[in-house]
């Protein structure tokens, strides 16, 4: 049976079924670009939902890695969360927002949220799956089609596998926002094909399946927290990394990286994570407003984001990186070169993988 599904998961990538994943922001991104969208009826939940009469008076502290800018990604789910929160509780309930990895790096703001020593945080999907496996699930190489694709499985029955398994272990997961489709950046040379990554010492998240995915492709991949990123690209410690725009650009990965491919070869989904001692403390008035504000700040981050893309895009170009589009790098090679990261992880992911494929 194992072997079957192996070779229909390989054969399903190589047919290109999953054509069109990786950066098709440029489809997604037609939603115009002002400035500084607001995005209008994404949160239509949670605006408004239960009295203040009876909430009991409390605080609850985010934390995130990445900048506090206004074109931040996890930055603008914290603000709206904490907005939905605040008004819902009438003010009493506050909500202190921890950016630029002020707390620590991800793994460590997961394992504080595990301990109940920091109520929440919103971190990339890379470094969850230490603490439910499965979530390792979500990482692999060219996997969703589209977002649609990606939000159809987070926010369904395969996502909710993952929340039961991070329950199980003291984190409730309160919402998949996004962190979004991943691009590489180097200050070596432009990467069009996995040849060109030759012992380009590459940083990725601590996250096994993109390890060895990197490896694949020839790269000499380094898992490190994003806290650390930024310092040891200046240092030439790695010559380059992966992110989504909205991680490159707001956090000024042009300063130290000269080339970008949109390549999109993971999709990122970004938990926002809870403590569960901390919620289930909560009176059942204030975790309804909790969970409603986190799905509203959910849908208003996702539509923040395709707001940005397009300018995420020019701001990298003005600020002198070299971008390189979709269409100007060889996918079909990359995707070729990951079949080997699908075999190896058949046994432990095979029949999850093939659900998220599956999933129309
Ligand atoms: O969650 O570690 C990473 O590269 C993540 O994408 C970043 O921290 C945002």
């Amino acid at each position: 049976m194992k072997k079957g599904i192996s070779l229909v998961l390989v054969g399903m990538l190589a047919a290109g079924s999953l054509v069109g994943c990786g950066s098709k922001p440029a489809e997604q991104s037609n939603s115009g670009g002002s400035s500084q969208p607001a995005p209008s009826n994404s949160s239509s939940g949670g605006e408004k939902s239960g009295g203040a009469g009876n909430i009991e008076e409390t605080t609850i502290a985010v934390g995130h890695a990445t900048s506090d800018s206004e074109t931040s990604h996890y930055q603008a789910y914290a603000a709206k969360f904490k907005e939905l929160v605040e008004k819902n509780t009438d003010g009493k309930v506050k909500v202190e927002i921890h950016p630029n990895g002020e707390l620590g790096g991800e793994r460590e703001m997961i394992e504080a949220v595990q301990l109940g020593t920091l109520d929440a945080t919103i971190t990339s999907s890379g470094p969850v799956g230490n603490f439910a496996p499965l979530s390792n699930a979500f990482d692999f190489p060219f996997l969703f089609r589209d977002k649609p694709h990606a939000y159809k499985v987070l926010d369904g029955e395969l996502g909710d596998e993952v929340n039961k398994q991070l329950e199980s272990v003291g984190i409730k997961n309160l919402a998949w926002a996004e962190n979004g489709f991943r691009n590489m950046t180097n200050s070596k040379h432009p990467i069009i094909k996995p040849e060109d990554l030759k012992g380009i010492k590459i940083r990725t998240m601590e996250n096994k399946i993109h390890l060895d995915s990197f490896k694949e492709y020839g790269a000499a991949p380094t898992p490190m927290a994003f806290t650390e990123l930024f310092t040891s690209m200046q240092q030439g410690v790695v010559d380059g990394q992966e992110n989504p725009l909205s991680v490159i650009v707001p956090n000024k990965f042009y300063e130290v990286q000269k080339y970008m491919t949109l390549s999109g070869h993971f999709y990122s989904p970004a938990p926002f994570l809870f403590s569960k001692s901390k919620f289930d403390g909560f009176s059942p008035e204030l975790q309804k407003i909790v969970e409603d504000a986190a799905k509203a700040a959910r849908d208003y981050e996702r539509e923040f984001i395709a707001n940005l893309e397009e300018k995420y895009i020019q701001t990298a170009k003005d600020n002198g990186m070299e971008v390189l589009t979709a269409s100007e790098y060889d996918q079909e090679a990359f995707r070729k070169a990951s079949e080997p990261v699908y075999k190896k992880y058949e046994a432990e992911y095979g029949e999850f993988v093939k659900k998220i494929l599956d999933t129309k």
